[in-house]
């Protein structure tokens, strides 16, 4: 986008709405329409859910699908940079076992961009997607106390693979685990340059703070319960729920609206229909565990809590979220622990993010990156003048 176009007239009323529609950048990895959601360079998602997440990293880096033989370097090329650069086990040994995975996972980045950063964005961006899948394996074994016999990583497996190789559930369908995580991470890696924590993770970067430090900043925003934790509240109050009866479940729904509490997994700031994202869980779910309980339940949800959110004309999308499912597909294939739900959108959002810094610092304004973030705010008297 070029010129001296006016693209918005910016009242008082922008102010203090959280930035809601106004324009700060464009993005060349996706964008988010109210009515079809995310389109990664220009494909809709409903169009991507069935490729490797290889595939759609090399997407969002280069903006075209891969072909067979770029789509077998790809997969070579994060093979050769899974490697982390330090003893990521001993740090999570210190890491207190109550804290939330979240926080361990920004531990982790953080300390290995102190092991390696090599200032470019690129590199760092890719060495960083590459280690995510060990990473999120030791996380979980080590948080979860299965300290002993930690396979070693092997890098000859897919990203998926890596995690399942590294976690070593016992007694789960391995298989069943890689399609649910490979579709996640397909789905979540990207939403538009302004969801909060891309936002943030842009926001950092745009001060040359590297890679890691700014993606650090995208993951704590991320970690907040109206962003990416509602995946782990929404499968909470699934499992508080119990059943999927439809008259229970409109009066939980009902009983949460009447505590001032959100209803997870429903509502979006951009989109006015159904997430196409929850719509394809929905219909993978249907497909791998129909009798699922806690799939059952969210499939009631689905039905009831839109009517009920619909009776309040403030709510602008009484619709499903990408949250609402994702959760109960984790915990059919044996990650039944919902505090580690949004550690997955975390490692998705690596990539999308990574991408994103990535065009912000080395391809806008001619090669020499956007500026430092830098808006106006008013004082307050200074608003109130101004309504006046
Ligand atoms: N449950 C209860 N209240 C809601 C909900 C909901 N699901 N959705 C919107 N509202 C309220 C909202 O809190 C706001 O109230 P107030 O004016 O008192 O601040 C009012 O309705 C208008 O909100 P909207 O303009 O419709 O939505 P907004 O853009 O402000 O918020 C969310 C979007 C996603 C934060 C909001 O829908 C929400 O809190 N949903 C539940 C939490 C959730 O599922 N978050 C995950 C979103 C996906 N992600 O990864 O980020
Ligand atoms: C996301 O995927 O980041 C969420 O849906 C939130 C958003 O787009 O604002």
């Amino acid at each position: 986008m070029e010129g001296k176009e006016v693209l918005l007239e910016v009242t008082a009323d922008h102010l203090n709405t959280g930035l809601r529609g106004v324009p700060v950048g464009t993005c060349r990895t996706s964008f988010v329409t109210p009515t079809e959601g995310v389109h990664y360079c220009g494909y809709p998602i409903s169009e991507l859910t069935n490729f490797s997440p290889e595939d759609i990293v090399y997407l969002l880096f280069n903006k075209e699908l891969p072909n067979a033989q770029q789509s077998a370097d790809i997969r070579a090329d994060l093979a050769s940079r899974g490697e982390i650069p330090g003893d990521l086990e001993a740090v999570f040994r210190t890491l207190p076992k109550y804290g939330h995975p979240m926080d361990w996972i920004s531990v982790a980045i953080h300390t290995m961009g102190m092991w390696e950063t090599t200032g470019d964005w690129k590199e760092d961006a890719l060495n960083l997607i590459a280690r995510m899948p060990r990473v999120m394996g030791l996380m979980y074994r080590i948080r979860e106390g299965r300290e002993e016999n930690i396979p070693a990583d092997d890098t000859s497996l897919n990203m998926v693979q890596r995690f399942v190789n590294t976690i070593g559930l016992e007694n789960v369908d391995n298989e069943k685990m890689e399609r649910i995580i490979a579709t996640y991470l397909v789905l979540h890696m990207d939403h538009g340059g302004g969801n909060l924590s891309t936002f943030t993770g842009k926001a950092i970067a745009s001060s040359k703070a590297t890679v890691y430090s700014a993606m650090v900043g995208a993951m704590n925003a991320l970690s907040g319960p109206l962003h990416g934790r509602a995946n782990q509240s929404c499968l909470e109050f699934v499992l508080k729920i119990g059943t999927s009866d439809p008259e229970e479940v409109e009066e939980f729904v009902r009983g949460e609206l009447a505590a001032k509490r959100p209803i997870f997994g429903f509502g979006h700031a951009v989109l006015r229909t159904e997430d196409p994202r929850a719509s394809a869980q929905f219909a993978l779910g249907e497909e791998i565990c129909p009798n699922d309980e806690n799939f059952k339940i969210i499939r009631t949800l689905r039905e009831v809590a839109p009517r009920v959110l619909a009776e309040n004309p403030k709510i602008s999308n009484p619709n499903a979220n990408v949250d609402i499912a994702s959760g109960a597909l984790l915990f059919h294939v044996g990650l039944e622990d919902p505090t580690y739900y949004t550690t997955f959108f975390g490692w998705a959002r690596v990539i999308g993010i990574g991408a994103q810094i990535v065009d912000e610092r080395t391809i806008f304004r001619n090669g020499k990156g956007t500026p430092i973030y830098r808006p106006k705010y008013f004082a307050e008297q200074q608003t109130l003048r101004h309504v006046e």
